[in-house]
């Protein structure tokens, strides 16, 4: 399968995040992309090519516009401010607090974001929108009759919502992807997030529609982050009710309560009947992962793909997270292979 990718991605480099109390360096860095390209060089995945420009129309399919343009000036109202170094917001609004944004940046800051381990930083933006073009880049390989793309994605989505950042995602690849893909003539689209977190970003995008169907296996967020969305009895609402499905699994939970959650899920897009399907891979799901708590194994990854692979649907992966660098290219490209066999 072909991968798409930019350089682009190097730009946003973030230095510090907030974690476990204290500013410990980023774990989002840009080896992870580097290590995952030279995987798929290794094993002689395809080609990589480069993404094309996608106009701002697309992206405001998802993300309001006054988010977009936020995002776009978040770093010169930032460093207007004599600040240099990355921006992090530093409290949010909580029960009986205003929902209006303010007009100082550290205020919309915190207006638009959920966490504090997100930096922005002098290249956010570009590397951003790049990893946008390289998401619809993708949709434009699968509109032109591919089984299958690799949209090396990077910073990654998911968390990401129509009109707030966190997670270190900023704006949502596959949810732009899933909504290009409906606007390209698909009826039904299905978003598999394989990631260890909860894909929040993308369910809240799609929570009330039933033209796009979000399911998302990850940490049980009574443990993790993003710890207030995520639970089996999300459903979706409105137009959307019974379009959602979430499988919460416990720390420590290894490959077979995984793959056992993956089979049901896959069965929910089966019997969907989706014309597509957008996969959020995240490899953090991995036993060695610094961040997270389950026990997949590199061989493991194979069989996500096989079993990905027999729903016989035109695949777009996207890249989302995965912290364990020396091992994320083997992981993530055993997907791919596995899917490709
Ligand atoms: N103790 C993605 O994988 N911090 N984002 C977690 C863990 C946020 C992960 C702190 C993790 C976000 C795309
Ligand atoms: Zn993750």
């Amino acid at each position: 399968m072909k991968t798409i990718y930019s350089e682009d991605h190097r730009l946003h480099h973030a230095r510090l995040e907030l974690i476990d109390g204290t500013l410990k360096p980023a774990v989002e860095m840009p080896s992870r992309a580097d290590t995952v390209l030279a995987r798929v060089r290794e094993v002689g995945l395809g080609s990589v090519d480069t993404p094309t420009r996608h106009p701002r129309t697309a992206i405001e399919r998802v993300h309001a516009p006054a988010y977009v343009a936020f995002l776009e000036q978040a770093w010169s109202l930032w460093t207007a401010t004599g600040r240099a170094h990355d921006a992090l917001p530093l409290n949010w609004p909580i029960r009986g607090f205003r929902g209006r944004e303010p007009e100082a940046i550290d205020g919309k800051l915190s207006y638009y974001s959920f966490d504090a381990g997100s930096p922005i930083t002098a290249g956010t933006w570009q590397a951003a929108i790049s990893a946008v073009d390289v998401a619809l880049t993708g949709v434009d390989v699968l509109n032109a009759g591919a089984r299958s793309v690799f949209s090396l994605c990077r910073p990654p989505g998911h968390h990401a919502a129509a009109d707030y950042y966190g997670g270190y995602c900023f704006l949502n690849n596959a949810a732009i992807a899933a909504q290009a893909l409906r606007d390209q003539g698909a009826a039904r689209v299905a978003i598999l997030d394989v990631d260890y977190h909860h894909g929040n970003g993308t369910q809240s995008i799609f929570y009330e529609r039933s033209d796009v169907y979000f399911l998302s296996i990850h940490g049980d967020p009574l443990q993790e982050f993003p710890y207030f969305l995520g639970y089996a009895d999300e459903l979706g609402e409105a137009s959307g009710q019974g379009f959602n499905r979430n499988y919460p699994l416990r720390w420590g939970s290894g490959f077979d309560l995984w793959s056992a959650a993956l089979k049901d899920a896959c069965k929910v897009i089966s019997d969907y009947r989706a014309d597509a399907l957008v996969v959020s891979l995240g490899v953090d799901t991995f036993e060695k992962d610094p961040i997270s708590q389950f026990k997949l194994k590199s061989p493991d990854y194979l069989e996500i793909g096989r079993t990905i692979a027999a729903l016989k649907l035109p695949t777009l992966f996207a890249m989302e997270g995965g912290y364990a660098v020396a091992e994320i290219g083997v992981n993530a490209v055993n997907v791919l292979s596995g899917f490709d066999e």
